[in-house]
This record gives structure tokens, C-alpha cells and sequence, in this order.
């Protein structure tokens, strides 16, 4: 704790590079994040991390930078179930942004039709012990029931040591079903590795579910240019090329540590999707499906 409050954490690249790889028209940056602004968003009483100002401003000129024209703004658990700072980024973006939100389970279904007319699709449960108290399966499934005839998907982060016992809980959502950065497989086994061959059999058993092949910065073991990363997602993008979708995870909530060049992970596109068709899939077509039809 510092004079002026408790320190609060710069969690993205200074100065990103600009990417080599030029994405389709219409590119969809499909994971990322606003925080704050504090002084208009404050953040939850409850967020296990304290992040600085990063909000639709910064968003909009990464994007720009980055060759990125849409992107789908992902509630962060420092905000907790206040969902206005995504809102706020959403209503600048001019109809460029969309949201995963997160709610309270006492939700109602006029609150979730407004959180629709402000540009939600989805809503994010989040398993990670070190980012939210506690994670109800029971009450997830009562909001992922109310959110079906919105036509919404459900986004959700864990992470692979416990994807035996997601796996029911999964087959029980009646929506689309989008798991955050490959359930955090880990790359270091390789493509045929225990885990990713876990997470893939769960895509190859439930094809309602969809993945995010995103954050090689936080699943690498090798570190940029993150060669394990590319050598594992590059099979799951061929197998599952509408499934699949892709985000800089900007601003990179707890990296504190290896903070990626959001350029180099631009650039790490065409080495998962390696033809102009998987890239058009993966940047444009499923995230437009998903976000704005
Ligand atoms: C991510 C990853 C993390 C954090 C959050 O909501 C969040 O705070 O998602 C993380 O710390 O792994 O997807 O942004």
C-alpha cells in the first residue's frame, strides 16, 4: 500500500510492436478486457486484483494498431457483477463492440433484455479460485436457462485440472458453450499431450462446445515466440475451424510477468490458422456468427 491507496498493476506492453500479419476485413478481436475507468467504474470490493485505467480508449487504439476493426469486450472479474464499465466501452464503440457479461444468479429477465439492447451475447462463469470466491454450478445452470431464449452462449474459464468434473456440468448447458483459453491446457505435452487430448475428446463429444485458441503467453512453457503454443493449436483450429475463435486478451489481467507484445501475438495467427480460409474462420466468420447476426 502506497500514500496514495494500494498499488495498483500495469498489466500490458507499454509500447506494442506493429503486427507483420494483416487480418481479413472485418477482424474480431473476440476476448479482452476494459478496466475502469476507476473514477467512473469503481472496481468490486471482492476483485482479487487491482489493475490501473484501461479503458475503451486505450481498447480502441490497439485495435487500430493491431489491424482489428470489432471486439467483444469480456466483463473482468475485478468489476465483479457491475457490468457498466464493459457497457460504457460497448455504447462508445458504435456498434463495434459486444459484450459476455457477468451476472448476478438472482437475474432478471427485463435486466437481461436491457443488458441485451446495450450489445451482451453472453455471460462468463468463472471457476478460477484465484480470481472469484466461489462458483455455483447450480445457479449457473439457472442463469444459462435464462439466457437460452436470447439466443446468448455461455463463456466459461477453468482450468484443466479440473475438466473431468466440468464435464457434466458442460453437457448440462443448453447453450453454446465458449471455454476460455483451452481450458488452460497445458503446451508443453505437445499436441497429443494428456490435456489437450482431454479437452479435445470434450470438443470432438460435445460439438455445441467452442474454444478460444487464445493467451499462448499464459500457457506457454517456452515463452515468445512461443513455439510449444503454436505447435498444439495449430491441430485444434484444423479440426475444429468453426469453433473456434481468437483474442489478444488485452489488457492481460495478472500478468504482471512476461507481459506479451500484443503485435507478436497478432503475429502468432498464421501459424495457428495457416491458410487465408482458417483465418477468414477463426477472425471473421465465427465471431461474427456468435456476436453480431
Ligand atoms: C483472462 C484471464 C484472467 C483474468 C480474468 O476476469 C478476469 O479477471 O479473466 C486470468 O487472470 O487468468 O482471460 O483475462
Amino acid at each position: 500500500m502506497s500514500a496514495a491507496g494500494p498499488l495498483r498493476v500495469v498489466s500490458w506492453h507499454p509500447y506494442p510492436s506493429k503486427p507483420r500479419y494483416v487480418p481479413p476485413l472485418g477482424a474480431v478481436d473476440a476476448h479482452c478486457h476494459v478496466f475502469g475507468p476507476m473514477a467512473d467504474f469503481p472496481f468490486s470490493p471482492k476483485a482479487k486484483y487491482l489493475p490501473d485505467d484501461a479503458g475503451p480508449d486505450m481498447l480502441f487504439a490497439l485495435r487500430a494498431r493491431l489491424g482489428f476493426s470489432r471486439s467483444v469486450v469480456v466483463q473482468a472479474s475485478c468489476h465483479g457483477t457491475d457490468n457498466r464499465a464493459t457497457l460504457n466501452a460497448i455504447a462508445r464503440s458504435g456498434d463495434s463492440c459486444r459484450g459476455v457479461a457477468v451476472v448476478d444468479p438472482a437475474v432478471n429477465v427485463a435486466e437481461l433484455e436491457a443488458l441485451h439492447a446495450s450489445g451482451i451475447r453472453g455471460v462468463r462463469f468463472n471457476f478460477l479460485k484465484r480470481l472469484v470466491g466461489d462458483a455455483p454450478k447450480d445457479k449457473f445452470l439457472e442463469v444459462a436457462k435464462k439466457i437460452e431464449p436470447l439466443g446468448w452462449h455461455v463463456v466459461v474459464y477453468f482450468e484443466a485440472d479440473i475438466l473431468d468434473e466440468m464435464v457434466p456440468f458442460l453437457e448440462a448447458i443448453p447453450t453454446i458453450v465458449v471455454v476460455d483459453h483451452m481450458g488452460r491446457s497445458s503446451m508443453s505435452e505437445g499436441p497429443e499431450g494428456p490435456q489437450v487430448s482431454a479437452f479435445k475428446q470434450l470438443l470432438d463429444e460435445q460439438p455445441k462446445i467452442w474454444t478460444k485458441v487464445t493467451c499462448p503467453d499464459r500457457l506457454s512453457a517456452v515463452g515468445d515466440p512461443w513455439d510449444d503454443f503454436a505447435a498444439v493449436v495449430r491441430p485444434i483450429v484444423e479440426r475444429y475451424p468453426d469453433r473456434v475463435l481468437w483474442g489478444t486478451d488485452w489488457p492481460h489481467p495478472n500478468m504482471e510477468a512476461n507481459i506479451p507484445d500484443d503485435g507478436h501475438l497478432v503475429d502468432m495467427i498464421p501459424r495457428i490458422a495457416v491458410t487465408q480460409d482458417l483465418q477468414q474462420r477463426l477472425l471473421v466468420d465465427n465471431p461474427t456468427r456468435l456476436y453480431w447476426l
